[in-house]
């Protein structure tokens, strides 16, 4: 029956992306106290610059459940801490005629895959604008043009969805448009991950009515180009933004536990300013549940812990 496919699904996804949010909020609490007491009573929130990390991975992973989770449990933190869901309303409701750029783009991906790329860009372009006037000491993004770029645009290319032409357009604007708003560059990235066949799992759950064509041939894809643009060393491809590890000095700074999940991205053909971004790695699975494990549950924290400090750091 359904009610039992439903419940069989709930438990196959697990409860994994509370562990991860509780790690993140504790943090964000423990931080801003620390902060605050640093502060000398001067009513300014704490943290020193601005910082912001973009939450990736593959569809229906977790990004906005664990997104929301972090927005609920910092409500009364509104004031330090700006969650920004990607703007998936924006690209199912365009203009006075209410058109459904996403749907659009599965239905007729040949005609629409460039379209529907250059309107995400440009809705996460007017997002940026929109919060960059924010004050929030700490935000964090659903996704980012470089995901946009290093997986979504290469899938849709690689499966002939957008010709050479379309691509050499979309390139053609896509760094001098980038080098112009710094802001679309992160701090850091936060990168969910889960095995294609947990995210289609979850996918069927929510059951987004414009994504019923979605295959788990093609979440196998986008799995593989998140996986090649932040481990590319692992995979041993390389990208128009690369990843590599730590220098060893830096590496010796972090817990040794959170080390091999800590990686910079490099620009090879990006403009400078994207050069070494740090990558966290969260594993996503359903079968790891330290909900009722104390210790592991401290653990985690504190190296959610380290890898803020780190980025705040530098
Ligand atoms: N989900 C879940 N357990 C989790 C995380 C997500 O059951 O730990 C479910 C969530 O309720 C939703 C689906 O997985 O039905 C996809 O989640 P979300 O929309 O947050 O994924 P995104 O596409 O934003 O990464
Ligand atoms: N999407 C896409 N290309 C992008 C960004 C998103 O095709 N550059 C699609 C994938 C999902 C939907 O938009 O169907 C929203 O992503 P998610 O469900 O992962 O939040
Ligand atoms: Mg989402």
């Amino acid at each position: 029956s359904s009610e039992k496919m439903v419940e069989y699904l709930q438990g196959s996804v697990g409860i994994i992306h509370k562990n991860h949010a509780e790690s993140i909020t504790t943090y964000i609490k423990e931080s801003v106290e620390e902060d605050l007491k640093d502060s000398d009573m001067d009513n300014r929130p704490a943290m020193k610059k601005r910082l912001t990390f973009c939450v990736e991975g593959n569809i229906s992973v977790g990004k906005t459940t664990f997104l929301q989770r972090i927005a609920n449990e910092t409500l009364e933190l509104r004031d330090l801490v700006e969650v920004v869901p990607e703007p998936i309303n924006k690209w199912q409701d365009v203009g006075p005629d209410h058109f459904n750029v996403l749907d659009a783009f599965y239905a007729d991906p040949e005609r629409y895959a460039y379209t529907f790329q250059n309107y995400v860009f440009v809705t996460r372009f007017m997002q940026e604008r929109e919060s960059s006037d924010g004050v929030k000491p700490l935000r964090l993004m659903e996704r980012s043009v470089f995901s946009d770029r290093m997986v979504f645009v290469r899938a849709v290319h690689e499966a002939k969805w957008m010709s050479e032409m379309e691509i050499s357009i979309y390139d053609s604007w896509f760094d001098p448009v980038v080098s112009c708003l710094p802001g679309l560059i992160p701090d850091g990235f936060i990168y969910l991950r889960a095995s294609p066949d947990t995210c289609h799992k979850r996918m069927k759950l929510r059951k987004r009515a414009e994504e019923g064509g979605v295959s788990l041939e093609y979440l196998r894809d986008l799995h593989d180009k998140h996986e090649s643009w932040l481990f590319p060393f692992e995979s041993g491809k390389h990208g128009v933004l690369s990843v590599s590890k730590p220098p060893f000095h830096v590496d010796n700074s972090l817990h040794p536990d959170i080390r091999d999940r800590v990686f910079y991205l490099e620009g090879d053909h990006m403009h400078s300013s994207i050069q070494k971004v740090p990558a966290l790695v969260l594993d996503c699975e359903p079968n790891i549940d330290f909900s009722r494990d104390i210790e592991a549950k401290r653990q985690y924290a504190s190296q959610v812990a380290q890898f803020f400090e780190f980025v705040k750091k530098k």
